[in-house]
């Protein structure tokens, strides 16, 4: 019996590798997130700005909150069983006026996980429809497997190589709209992309990148989990601690080591490394 979700939504997201729209928080919560991301976009514009938009929910409390929301673990729970934990989180906010997009791509393709079946909540904190450049999905993409994709450092491609899949047939694009407090789930291995904000206002995205259950394995590099809910992970691993307020030191300092790491894996083997 799940959860939050129906099972019908369960077999939709298991065919189809993702469910959208899901009724997270009414539209003045998350527009009341989003003045917090603002406010500390203008205290903290070193720890958070287009080149700094990794595990932010390290070190702000409203973005851990949104962490560790009920109805987002939940909808994970339902899609990948009790135990769990938070490998990252990428804030991917598309500003007016900036050519900035999504290539067609599968998450998992420079994650280096022993598994791909894991999950990514996608929280809307402004309008995210065809204007302001919502994401796309191929559906049932996630059951073909990686596909090779060419790193294309393309400058507007905010993805960290600019990586693209080829081949993508978009006639069977589904476009996610979404208003803000409503989030969308992906699967780690579906096709999925988003074009350009045409709009006059920002689009902004909390992904949650991603939940993953605790059996699968870091196997390119090293990366520190943030325990979320279940059994322990195994001893040996290295667990990551919560915020305490927003911007603590020891959660500064430990964010660092994450960023690194997480260069450190989605680089790995490239010929350009970024500064995001
Ligand atoms: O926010 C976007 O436009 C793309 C996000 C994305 O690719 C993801 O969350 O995996």
């Amino acid at each position: 019996m799940p959860k939050f979700l129906t099972s019908a939504q369960v077999s939709q997201y298991h065919e189809e590798g993702y469910l959208s729209p899901i009724d997270l928080m009414s539209e003045s919560d998350a527009i009341a997130i989003r003045e917090q991301l603002e406010e500390a976009e203008r205290l903290h514009p070193q720890h958070i700005n287009a080149e700094n938009r990794n595990n932010a929910h390290l070190v702000f409390s409203f973005l851990d909150d949104l962490a560790f929301n009920q109805i987002v673990l939940d909808v994970v729970e339902d899609l990948i069983g009790s135990d769990f934990s938070l490998w990252g989180s990428v804030l991917f906010i598309k500003d007016p006026g900036t050519a900035h997009y999504v290539s067609w791509h599968q998450d998992a393709t420079y994650m280096g996980m022993t598994s791909n079946d894991f999950v990514t909540p996608w929280i809307a904190l402004s309008p995210s429809n065809r204007e302001t450049g919502c994401m796309s999905m191929i559906p049932g993409t996630h059951k073909n497997h990686i596909r090779p994709h060419d790193d294309t450092f393309a400058e507007d491609n905010i993805l960290t190589r600019g990586q693209v899949v080829k081949d993508v047939d978009e006639s069977s694009a589904v476009d996610l709209i979404l208003r803000p407090g409503q989030m969308s789930v992906h699967h780690g291995e579906i096709v999925h992309g988003s074009q350009a904000n045409l709009s006059q206002q920002r689009r902004i995205g909390f992904a949650l990148q991603s939940y993953m259950p605790n059996h699968i394995r870091q196997h390119i590099g090293k990366n520190m989990w943030l325990p979320v809910r279940g059994q322990a992970r195994d001893e040996g691993d290295e667990l990551l601690h919560r915020p305490v307020g927003n911007m603590d030191e020891t959660a500064v300092a430990q964010r660092a080591v994450v960023n690194k790491n997480f260069g450190d894996i989605l680089y790995y083997g490239a010929e350009q490394r970024r500064n995001y």
